[in-house]
């Protein structure tokens, strides 16, 4: 088995989903989480392809972007869905939750919550409810056991709740979502990655 190494900061956020995935696929990663003063050195080295994390190292291969590497490692671990319709659909959902993400942090780094974060909201949470509605198992691609999908939308939507100051009602109107949510949080392989994890700010 391949060595892998995870670069982010000692943040939840776009890490954490990653972190999950590797926790559920039975996969052991080195977790080097980065202060500022570190990367400062990094983002001005060509020590990551984009200057942005995360990154990982397999066998001394660099890979950026979040969802290439959730992917990559739902690939590896039989999470990315049983056949290539289902793999596009949760890629599809993952896609939109990174738009979703965008939004949000848009609202995060300039304090828009009333003109960008709420519109934002708004405009992608009934696109999950939606998806969640047509699932018969619960998971977002319709699949017995989870995808990265569901992998990503959780992980982000922990990250945003952790942010909100309004988080208590968040789910109002999003029943589905809500129990995904907690579906998700209750799967058996993350109950150890779950209890092992430090606590951070968001
Ligand atoms: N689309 C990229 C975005 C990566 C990104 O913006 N990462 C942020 C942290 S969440 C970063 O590296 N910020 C440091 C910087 O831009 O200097 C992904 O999903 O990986």
């Amino acid at each position: 088995m391949p060595l892998y190494k995870l670069t982010y900061f000692d943040l939840r956020a776009r890490g954490e989903p990653i972190r999950m995935m590797f926790a559920i696929g039975g996969i052991d990663f080195e977790d080097n989480r980065v202060d500022w003063e570190e990367w400062e050195k990094l983002a001005k080295s060509t020590a990551t392809p984009f200057s942005a994390l995360p990154m990982i190292e397999v066998d001394g291969v660099k890979i950026a972007q979040t969802l290439a590497i959730l992917r990559y490692v739902a690939r590896e671990t039989g999470y990315a869905g049983p056949d290539n319709l289902t793999s596009a659909l949760a890629d599809s959902l993952a896609d939109q939750c990174a738009n979703f993400v965008m939004a949000f942090m848009d609202w995060h780094m300039d304090a828009l919550y009333t003109s960008c974060y709420l519109p934002a909201r708004a405009k992608h949470l009934p696109f999950f409810e939606q998806a969640l509605s047509k699932s018969s198992t619960g998971w977002f691609a319709n699949t017995p056991d989870l995808t990265h999908a569901d992998v990503f939308i959780a992980g982000s939507l922990e990250w945003l709740l952790r942010m909100d100051p309004n988080a208590k009602e968040f789910y109002d109107g999003f029943p589905l979502l809500e129990a995904h949510a907690m579906k998700f949080f209750a799967h058996p392989k993350l109950q150890k990655h779950l209890e092992e994890r430090p606590e951070t700010r968001y």
